[in-house]
Order: structure tokens, then C-alpha cells, then sequence
């Protein structure tokens, strides 16, 4: 079992500090009920208007806390649909009530139903329908909207996830790679929500990249921040490991880990995060190398790292994940004072990139072939029958 002997009071104090000093939210849950439909007008057939929809659209510089502040932890409610009058037989329709929220959305239900995703810019969807008009099927009588419960969970949207142990170099990275200005100290934690900057080609390619709030032993027991920041990983399509060359402790309470073991213990959590995360493509940055005596530690890793699989019977079973990581790439780097390692690792980032898009158009293509060939064998079917 991967955890440290972290201490009750140290755990509570890291975790208060933590939410006391993150605004950030990336899960809201709110009441929301469409609106009630107008009745109908048995006498001269006339419909009841719907009542208005609740629905989530995405808006640029929209945020959860935006959705949060305009809540107020009021439950929402759509308009009512008009009665059907006599002077205008067909009521109007109650008007929707429009929520802005950023991309990279999924909406729940609160018996954790998944309604939709909202990923890119436009993009809408109903959380709660408006109950139909008063009309012959319903007696006249105009339906009570939907009211449901409704979880928010927001996924940032990013090219590469920056994972880590703190005090690693991810914000460090971040710094050297974009335009990003994240804030660094050699303090663990120093980053409590997640940071997205964009890489820049001299071509104008633009790949987006994710500092994440470092993870420590034990985040699937919800140690530290635990595993919530992980999900935004899940949309990723390629992880950038970093670690230190000279390991990490997170405080002179805990064990000491080697590099290797931080390697290992990071494949471990995000196995039991989720294991398919260890399906996407992977590299490891090995950071801090201008430190005295990283060479030589780099150097009697290298085949370690290369091949962890054959490694492995060297570390105790807590250091043993079931899924061991092939890295694509490891790059010995100094994310602080080595802008040559940054731009080389730039290089690589994009070329896997542009391999895993390639791999991604093959399968569109066979799948464009395999339908055509399907149809053509549909239509000789269907001719030899006619004949
Ligand atoms: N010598 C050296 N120090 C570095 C390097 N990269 C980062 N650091 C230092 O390591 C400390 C932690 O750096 P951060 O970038 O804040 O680390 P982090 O992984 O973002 O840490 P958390 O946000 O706490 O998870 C800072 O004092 C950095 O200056 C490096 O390449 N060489
Ligand atoms: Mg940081």
C-alpha cells in the first residue's frame, strides 16, 4: 500500500491551508427547475406555451466561481410558459434561462447521471426542461418543470498534463515553456489550482500545457490535495512526468524517496487514479540537473528508468505499480537554467503530438474505408436480389 506516515494534524493543516487559500472550483452542485408550462384553453383548443429550459452554454472568461456568485446558493428556476388567453390561443413559450460557463464541462445529475459535455465555444446544452404547454394529452393543464440536482464538474482542456511530486519544477517548467508567470517557491504546494500556459512554434503551432497542484503518496487516500486535480489529466493527450534528480521529502517527518521511487509512486497513483491514463502517451523530464552531482545520479538511473519493468523486483511491493510506464521520452533538463533542455523538450512534445494525430487520422481513415466498403457490399447485395 502506497502512503506515508503522514501525521493527523499535519494532514488537517495541510488540507485546511489548501482550501482556505484556493478560490479555485472545479465542481459546483445547484438546484435547478425548469419552468412550469402555461395551461391550455379547453374551450377554444388553445396550447399553453412550454416553460423555459435551463441550460448551460459555454462562454469565454466564464468560470465555476462566475456560476457560483450569480447562484448564490438560490435554487434556479426558469420562466413559466404563458396560458393560453383567448385574444392569443397558442401561449408563449417561457423564456430559457441561459448559465455561462467555461469549456471543458460535464454536467451531472444528482444521482450521477451524466447529462452532456460542453467542450468548445457555442456549445450548449439543457440541464432542465421546461414542462410542456396545457394542450389536449395533459387535460389542459400546463406540466411542472424538471427539478433536478445538478453537479457542474469542470475538466481543464490542455494538450499536455504536467504531473508531479511538489516542488518538482512543474510551475518552473510552465515558466520556461510559455508566456505562463505561475507562482514558484521551494515550498511544497506552492500551486493549489491548475495553471494552463501555451507553447508557442515559430510556425504559430500552439500547444497548450497544464501545471497541476503536485500529488504526493497516498492522493488516492486523499492525502494532500488528493487525487481531484488528476481529472484534469483524464483530457489530455499526453502527460509530462517531472521529477526531481535528487528525489523528494516532503518534510522531515516523512521517508525520503529516490528518484526512481518517485517514478515509480507516480505511475502508482495514477494507475489508481486510473489506470487508462497510463494508456496515453508519456514522458519523463528529470529536472534539476544543473545540481551538483546530478550527472552522476542521472547517470545510474538511466537504464532504470529506460527499463523500469526489469528494475522493479529491486523496490519493495509499495513501490510496485501493476502497470509499469514505458516512457515515449526522458530528458534530462534544468527547467530553471537551461533554455536549450526547454527547447528540445518543446521539439519533442509537439513531435508526439503530431505522431498521436497522425495515429488518430489512420484509424478515421480505415473507419471511412470500412464504412465504404460496407455500403458497396450492401448495394451488390441489394442488386443481386432485384435481379
Ligand atoms: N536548481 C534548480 N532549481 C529548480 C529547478 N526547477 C525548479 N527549481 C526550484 O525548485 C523549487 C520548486 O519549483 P516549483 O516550480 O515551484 O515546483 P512545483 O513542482 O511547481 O511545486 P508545487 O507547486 O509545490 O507542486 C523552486 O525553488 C525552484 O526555483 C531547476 O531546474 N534547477
Ligand atoms: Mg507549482
Amino acid at each position: 500500500m502506497v502512503q506515508l506516515s503522514i501525521c493527523n494534524l499535519c494532514k488537517k493543516v495541510v488540507e485546511k491551508s489548501i482550501f482556505t487559500r484556493s478560490k479555485f472550483i472545479d465542481s459546483l452542485f445547484f438546484h435547478a427547475k425548469g419552468g412550469c408550462g402555461g395551461n391550455g384553453h379547453p374551450k377554444y383548443g388553445g396550447i399553453g406555451g412550454r416553460g423555459g429550459n435551463i441550460m448551460c452554454q459555454v462562454k469565454p472568461g466564464a468560470t465555476l466561481e462566475s456560476v457560483k456568485n450569480l447562484l448564490k446558493g438560490k435554487k434556479l428556476t426558469a420562466a413559466s410558459g404563458e396560458h393560453s388567453l383567448s385574444h392569443r390561443l397558442a401561449g408563449r413559450n417561457g423564456e430559457d434561462k441561459v448559465i455561462e460557463v467555461p469549456a471543458g464541462i460535464t454536467a451531472y445529475s444528482d444521482v450521477g447521471t451524466k447529462i452532456g459535455e460542453l467542450n468548445a465555444e457555442g456549445e450548449s446544452l439543457i440541464i432542465s426542461q421546461g414542462g410542456v404547454g396545457g394542450n389536449p394529452q395533459n387535460g389542459w393543464l400546463g406540466k411542472q418543470g424538471q427539478h433536478i440536482g445538478i453537479r457542474l464538474e469542470l475538466k481543464l482542456i490542455a494538450d499536455v498534463g504536467l504531473v508531479g511530486f511538489p516542488n518538482a519544477g512543474k510551475s518552473t517548467f510552465l515558466k520556461a515553456i510559455s508566456k505562463a508567470r505561475p507562482k514558484i517557491a521551494g515550498y511544497p504546494f506552492t500551486t493549489i489550482k491548475p495553471n494552463v500556459g501555451v507553447i508557442k512554434y515559430d510556425d504559430l503551432r500552439q500547444i497548450s500545457l497544464a501545471d497541476l497542484p503536485g500529488l504526493i503518496e497516498g492522493a488516492h487516500k486523499n492525502l494532500g490535495m488528493g487525487h481531484s486535480f488528476l481529472r484534469h489529466v483524464e483530457r489530455t493527450k499526453l502527460i509530462a512526468m517531472i521529477v526531481d534528480v535528487n528525489g523528494f521529502q516532503l518534510s522531515n517527518k516523512h521517508d525520503y524517496r529516490s528518484c526512481v521511487e518517485t517514478v515509480l509512486l507516480l505511475n502508482k497513483e495514477l494507475e489508481l487514479y486510473k489506470k487508462s491514463l497510463l494508456d496515453k502517451p508519456i514522458i519523463l523530464l528529470v529536472n534539476k540537473m544543473d545540481k551538483e552531482g546530478a550527472q552522476e545520479i542521472y547517470d545510474s538511473m538511466r537504464d532504470t528508468l529506460h527499463n523500469l519493468k526489469d528494475h522493479l523486483h529491486n523496490y519493495p511491493e509499495e513501490f510496485r505499480p501493476e502497470k509499469i510506464i514505458k516512457f515515449q521520452s526522458i530528458v534530462p533538463i534544468s527547467a530553471k537554467f537551461n533554455q536549450t533542455d526547454i527547447g528540445e523538450v518543446k521539439l519533442k512534445i509537439r513531435h508526439l503530438l503530431d505522431i498521436l494525430a497522425e495515429e488518430e487520422q489512420e484509424v478515421v481513415n480505415a473507419e471511412i474505408e470500412l464504412v465504404k466498403k460496407l455500403k458497396r457490399e450492401l448495394t451488390e447485395h441489394q442488386g443481386s436480389m432485384t435481379i
